[in-house]
């Protein structure tokens, strides 16, 4: 069971069996991504991914800001040595690598560096006054946490050049429009809706789950031969899994299955 009292940028809650909500909590700067808020954000990404109980993940900020960004005023203080060296680096990968299913919630502006953040997760749930912008541009810089490349694949050229090269933010509409987002809710309903998605996901069988997520993101930078060849290579290896013989022995049983992760 995951305590909050070690965290000063996040909380981190148990909501039910296999699922932790994380609220990013730096509500002074509208949630701007600093390198501890990063650092803790990564320790509970190491947890999670250690805990076998730990099935699904939601990610959230507040009513009024996912993320705005990285923290303006601590990047000011960066050089380019001091960006080639930026320990930020590593807490990016270790988003970048997590296995289990991550789910944004977002609320309000999810800007730059946070639209980046919201980028790393599976899927994204945005309530209508959600806002989604790449505004680096505006500070002379450009994206530099897969901004430029994840936008590109959620949305298409189009969209990331007007996105990245305007600075403009779009709305939730346009965001459901073009793909980023798949579903937008009432604000008040984004978290609750997204945590009803991770629960249903941990009712899954988790090594099938693991092996599915894999599978399209590997899908995302390859081309299609190369993925189907990973897809069957993947849904080989399943085939020796007990949940496997556990969900098909329930569906002919006409019963819930009971999988083991095994
Ligand atoms: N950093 C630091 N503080 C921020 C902030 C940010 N990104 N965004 C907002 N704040 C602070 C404001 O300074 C203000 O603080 P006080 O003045 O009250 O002390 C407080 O949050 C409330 O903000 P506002 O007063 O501005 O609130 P408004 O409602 O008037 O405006 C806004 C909200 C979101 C439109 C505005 O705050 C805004 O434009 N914020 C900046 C958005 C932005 O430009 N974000 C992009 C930052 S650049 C990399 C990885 C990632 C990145 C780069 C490199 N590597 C791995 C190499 C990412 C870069 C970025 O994200």
């Amino acid at each position: 069971h995951m305590t909050t009292e070690n965290f000063h940028t996040l909380t981190v809650e148990t909501v039910s069996a296999g699922v932790w909500l994380v609220r990013l909590n730096r509500p002074q700067a509208l949630n701007a991504l600093n390198t501890e808020l990063l650092g803790e954000l990564s320790a509970v990404l190491d947890h999670a991914e250690m805990t076998e109980d730990v099935r699904a993940l939601v990610l959230t900020g507040s009513t009024r800001a996912f993320a705005a960004g990285a923290d303006i005023n601590e990047m000011a203080a960066l050089d380019m040595v001091g960006i080639l060296n930026d320990p930020r680096q590593q807490h990016w990968q270790r988003i970048t690598r997590f296995s289990k299913p991550l789910i944004a919630a977002v609320n309000g502006f999810c800007l730059g560096g946070g639209c980046e953040l919201a980028m790393h997760a599976d899927i994204l749930i945005a309530g209508h006054d959600a806002e989604f912008g790449q505004p680096e541009i505006n500070l002379g810089i450009m994206p530099g946490a897969g901004g430029t490349q994840r936008l590109l694949r959620a949305v298409g050229k189009s969209m990331a050049m007007q996105m990245v090269l305007s600075g403009q933010p779009i709305s939730a509409q346009q965001a459901l429009q073009c793909g980023l987002v798949s579903e937008i809710t009432q604000p008040e309903m984004t978290v609750e809706r997204a945590l009803a998605l991770a629960c249903r996901i941990a009712t899954k069988a988790p090594l099938a789950v693991r092996l599915a997520k894999e599978a399209i993101l590997r899908g995302m930078d390859a081309d299609l031969s190369t993925g189907l060849r990973y897809e069957r290579q993947a849904f080989t290896l399943l085939a020796a899994t007990d949940d496997r013989n556990e969900g098909i022995a329930a569906f002919r049983e006409k019963r819930q299955p009971g999988f083991s992760g095994r």
